[in-house]
């Protein structure tokens, strides 16, 4: 049977979390107010628009519309002097172990995330040729928890929603996968991510027979 297999990005397949952390931090930092971990927890999953947005109420400041555009442009070209130097070593563990499994089995696979430089990671740690179909941040108009990434990256592989399991290390990202009628797997705490059909440390617990079962099901 062809199942479609749906991976979140950041944090499921590469952990950009801390690259994210260094650049709203530092931007935080250039207005006068601290950025702390525990705040960038809360922006997994959370777009560009609406972490920046965030982070300004944290810091209780209010900048004009213009500003808040060269706020963006400038963590993003921070953020993107990190990725440009990521390579494999990167990859998170076991995750070409059951991509490679997927694809040896003929199920469908692609990309669901809510980054617009999701190419650009896949790019660099060589795992774009896995994908079948990417959709990331400029494909889609409602941000997670709303469905819409999942439920296009489904149509792109021409499965049905049913008929398809997400990968997903966010709460709202799996919250979209509920929504989408999808099972729903959460890498990471059982603490955070407990509305998830099943919860994984990482990929190294994720047997082919789990796999085989969600395939045949
Ligand atoms: P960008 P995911 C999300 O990616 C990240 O978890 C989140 O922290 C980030 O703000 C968002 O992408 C947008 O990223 O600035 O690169 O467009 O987890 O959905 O793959
Ligand atoms: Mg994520």
């Amino acid at each position: 049977k062809r199942k479609g297999f749906i991976f979140d990005l950041d944090g499921v397949i590469v952990d950009t979390a801390k690259y994210h952390f260094l650049a709203w931090k530092n931007l935080a930092n250039s207005l006068g107010f601290d950025f702390t971990e525990a705040q960038n927890e809360q922006l997994k999953g959370v777009s560009r628009v609406d972490s920046l947005n965030k982070i300004l109420a944290w810091g209780n400041t209010t900048v004009s519309e213009e500003k808040f555009q060269a706020l963006m442009t400038l963590k993003n070209d921070e953020y993107l002097g990190y990725i440009d130097k990521m390579g494999d070593s990167e990859i998170l563990v076991d995750v070409p172990k059951v991509l490679d499994f997927l694809i040896a089995n003929n199920q469908g696979v692609s990309l669901g995330s809510a980054s617009k430089n999701a190419r650009r990671i896949l790019e660099k740690v060589n795992l774009i040729s896995k994908f079948e179909t990417i959709v990331d941040g400029n494909d889609v108009t409602k941000a997670k928890p709303d469905p819409e990434v999942f439920l296009n990256a489904a149509a792109s592989i021409h499965c049905n929603p049913e008929d398809c399991v997400v990968f997903e290390d966010s709460v709202a990202g799996v919250q979209a996968a509920n929504t989408a009628n999808m099972i729903s797997i959460g890498i990471g705490s059982k603490d955070v991510l407990h509305e998830a059909d099943y919860i994984f440390n990482d990929f190294s617990e994720i047997s082919e027979h789990f796999l085989n079962e969600l395939i045949y099901k």
